[in-house]
């Protein structure tokens, strides 16, 4: 027995657990469910998860999780992706919570409508480019002095962080402009061995 992940491959917060489960060495078995041909919405997905979204975890003994940041917090509890240190688990959290409200909202939305919905970026909401762009600059500045996001070592808050942001081009942000990111991209990859 395995843990089932219900996942779509195009989506940042999909692969989110299937980073972290691979790098913590978490068995589990992959679903895929097709989010553009409506496969989160059916009555069966809906009674796991009434949010009608994936990345969805039902456990071995059948009880479900959502949201990508629950699950990755779930499974890594005790591992070496969660700092022991207080002060930096809590830095760890503020980089999740900020990706939810303030990253992938414009990030990873502006990603999705250019790639998946055919808009041109000129016909994106202009509070999404300008917002997009406001968060990588806040990662860039924070990526300058540091290799990881929290301390020195690979995190939750970097699985996180990374999944939209490395496909950031395909929602028209040039990360050229973002030289410590894209340092930052290529070791978290290397780290994932993605
Ligand atoms: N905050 C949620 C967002 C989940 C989400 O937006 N899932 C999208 C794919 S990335 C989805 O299932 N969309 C299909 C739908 O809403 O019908 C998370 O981090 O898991």
């Amino acid at each position: 027995m395995s843990i089932t992940v219900f996942g779509d491959s195009i989506s940042g917060n999909c692969l989110k657990v299937k980073w972290t489960a691979d790098r913590i060495g978490v068995p589990y078995r992959w679903v895929e469910t097709d989010v553009l041909k409506g496969e989160s919405r059916t009555p069966d997905f809906m009674a796991r998860n009434p949010a009608g979204q994936v990345p969805l975890v039902v456990l071995e003994d059948g009880r479900a999780l959502a949201q990508s940041n629950a699950i990755i917090l779930h499974l890594a509890e005790g591992s070496d992706l969660i700092p022991k240190d207080s002060y930096e688990r809590a830095k760890m959290f503020e980089w999740l919570f900020w990706e939810q409200y303030s990253h992938e909202p414009y990030v990873a939305v502006a990603r999705f409508q250019m790639a998946y919905l055919g808009k041109a970026r000129a016909d994106l909401n202009p509070k999404i480019v300008e917002r997009g762009k406001a968060a990588l600059a806040r990662l860039e500045m924070a990526l300058e002095g540091s290799p990881f996001l929290v301390g020195h070592d690979l995190t939750l808050a970097d699985i996180a962080l990374v999944a939209y942001t490395r496909v950031a081009h395909e929602g028209g942000f040039d990360l050229a402009d973002y030289p410590a990111i894209q340092r930052w991209i290529v070791r978290v990859e290397a780290a994932l061995g993605l």
